[in-house]
């Protein structure tokens, strides 16, 4: 896979040259690459932003930078892979469409993926009009809540991804038995010692009995989701 991120704060995503992407690159699975907006305009002051339309607050990004860094982008990729399969523009906003663990396997299926991380009150709506034409349009949003910029909710959203290419993680079954793989939250986990500072592990996990701690996992999971996030439960029948 390859990810291309276009950033006016590129050394933020200096982060996932750590760990578990750092390896992916590494090991060959995933090519990632970081681009500067700013070196896409051609004014002395490099600027990328301006004052919207109609008035209100706050500044907008202009759209030739976009329009540039993209094309740039689209330029050194595989032409004949996007021919077949246009590349994915992520746009993180918050008034995308909720990323989610579904959305994540989406994504990771991708040949190309290019994160548009806009600041200031977004990027003007144009870029994504224009960007139809060339790329299969995803504007995302992390959650119901308000960040300064693209930038954070990309980490996020690649760490998703990237850790559900094959061959990422060394054990695939952590992939099926973690919160939101089936639905539900994960079941409480416990290791060494068995009993600490007078509290003790579910008696059940200690038993042996392969059937009585799958039940008792799965109930686990059940009362955690419906304490903690009842929304992700089927509604209860009549
Ligand atoms: Cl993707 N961007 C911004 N700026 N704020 C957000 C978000 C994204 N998702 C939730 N809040």
């Amino acid at each position: 896979m390859r990810i291309d991120v276009v950033s006016i704060f590129p050394d933020y995503l200096s982060a996932l040259d750590l760990s578990l992407i750092g390896k992916a690159r590494a090991s060959g699975l995933l090519r990632f690459d970081v681009h500067d907006l700013r070196d896409f305009t051609t004014d002395r002051h490099r600027t990328v932003d301006d004052t919207p339309y109609g008035g209100g607050a706050g500044m907008v990004m202009k759209a030739e930078p976009w329009a540039q860094a993209l094309t740039a982008v689209l330029d050194a990729g595989d032409t004949a892979a996007a021919e077949a399969a246009p590349p994915v523009l992520v746009i993180p906003s918050p008034a995308g469409e909720v990323f989610r663990q579904a959305t994540a396997h989406e994504l990771a299926a991708a040949d190309h993926l290019v994160f548009a991380c806009g600041r200031y009150e977004g990027i003007d709506e144009r870029v994504a009009e224009w960007a139809e034409e060339r790329f299969t349009v995803r504007p995302m949003s992390i959650g119901d809540y308000v960040l300064n910029g693209g930038e954070v909710a990309t980490l996020a959203m690649v760490e998703a991804i990237v850790r559900l290419i094959p061959g990422v993680i060394g054990n695939p079954g952590s992939l099926t038995e973690e919160s939101h793989a089936d639905g539900l939250l994960e079941y409480p986990m416990y290791t060494k010692p068995a009993s600490w500072r007078g509290r003790d592990v579910p008696e059940v996990l200690l038993s042996g009995d392969h059937g009585r701690i799958a039940r008792w996992r799965r109930e686990q999971q059940l009362a955690r989701t419906a304490d903690r996030r009842p929304d992700l439960l089927p509604p209860a029948g009549p």
